[in-house]
């Protein structure tokens, strides 16, 4: 009597075995369990059963139903399963395969502008002496720009022929674009205690446009403050710093008195070159690369810092004259100008970025 259910039994189990993927397994499902399905056709027919077969053919169909979806269940689980497998081995890429320099299609590899160049060389070198990069914006107060780095009200500097103004804001006071990173330095010292050691390269700006200004240029300034810092560290500093991003290991250093308003003694440091044929490091002539100094007392007590338990020292230089120096650049302004032949030329490659142990 349950022969017709002993065959839809068979027959699923082969087609199930045989749906090789997800659609052929559906048709089956559909065939089997759907509306018009082969197990919901005897399920319908019960009525049609004399009432003393009923109950025990009814038993028999449900208990098959479950056998059934069961089934198809498992078979479904089992095809998601290979076809995850058979992705997965598909997809499989060799990430240890070399990039292509020049990928096929004349799609070329971008290279590093010389200016962001330097910037990840200076903080290779000084994060190798355990300085951290600091940054801040370019609109500052200048309360931040000037008055807090100890420059007077009528210095040269302030006056509205050097630096960018903005429209005074509430205050009456006019914000500025930083003329040099010295004010996020002064933000670092009023956000945290010392001791502190930070380099801050970035955008400055100044109303200054000639063949060897831009309105619009970089700088790198750096600050040390910790107890018992003197001359001696800032030299030491400085001149490892130098040897290392020109890559002469006996380059020449000299310290020369100097004044800035933010520093007492203050510094100007040169170093060795040779003026006819540009090259650094011999040649008996002097060139100046930067300026330096012992941070002032007033601008430490302007940035919160008790000048009778900790000293520091400061430096700053332009980062366009470093890099131009460094691989005989002749002129200021291709920087900005984005001509590709020039950028191809001295663009860094992306995919070795600057290390102490390559000759930076
Ligand atoms: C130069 C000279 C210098 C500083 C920058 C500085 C910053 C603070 C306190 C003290 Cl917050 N000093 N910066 C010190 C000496 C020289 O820059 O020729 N720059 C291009």
């Amino acid at each position: 009597m349950s022969d017709d259910l002993d065959a839809l039994r068979g027959e699923t189990a082969s087609a199930l075995a045989a749906a090789a993927d997800l659609r052929a397994w559906d048709a089956v499902r559909v065939g089997t369990l759907g509306k018009s399905g082969r197990l919901t056709g005897l399920l319908k027919g019960l009525g049609g059963v004399p009432a003393e077969d009923r109950r025990e053919r009814g038993a028999a169909l449900n208990r098959l139903k479950a056998e059934l979806e069961a089934a198809i269940e498992a078979r479904r689980t089992a095809l998601e399963a290979a076809a995850l497998e058979a992705r997965l081995a598909s997809e499989r890429m060799d990430v240890s395969l070399p990039p292509r320099a020049h990928a096929p299609g004349g799609a070329e590899l971008g290279g590093i502008h010389p200016i962001s160049r330097t910037i990840e060389e200076l903080t290779a070198i000084f994060g190798a002496m355990g300085f951290r990069v600091a940054e801040g914006p370019d609109i500052e107060s200048d309360w931040l720009n000037f008055s807090a780095l100890n420059i007077p009200d009528h210095h040269p500097a302030r006056q509205d022929h050097d630096t960018f103004y903005l429209p005074a804001g509430a205050d009456g006071r006019r914000p500025v674009l930083r003329t040099h990173t010295s004010p996020v330095q002064a933000r670092t010292m009023l956000g945290q205690e010392p001791p502190i050691r930070v380099i801050v390269p970035g955008r400055t700006w100044r109303a200054d446009h000639d063949a060897t200004h831009s309105p619009m240029f970089h700088q790198v300034e750096g600050l040390v403050i910790d107890r018992g810092i003197t001359l001696g560290h800032l030299k030491g500093c400085l001149i490892d710093f130098l040897r290392a991003f020109f890559g002469i290991g006996d380059l020449p250093v000299r310290f020369r008195a100097s004044y800035f308003p933010f520093t007492e003694p203050s510094m100007e440091v040169d170093i060795g070159w040779n003026r006819k044929t540009g090259e650094l490091g011999k040649g008996g002539d002097w060139l100046e690369i930067l300026g330096s100094g012992m941070v002032h007392p007033r601008v430490l007590a302007n940035c919160g810092i008790d000048a009778r338990e900790w000293q520091g020292f400061a430096f700053g230089m332009g980062i366009e004259r470093i890099t131009m120096l460094k691989h005989g650049m002749p002129d200021l302004r291709p920087f900005y100008e984005s001509d590709l032949r020039w950028l191809r030329h001295y663009a860094a490659d992306p995919l070795s970025p600057p290390s102490l142990t390559e000759g930076v």
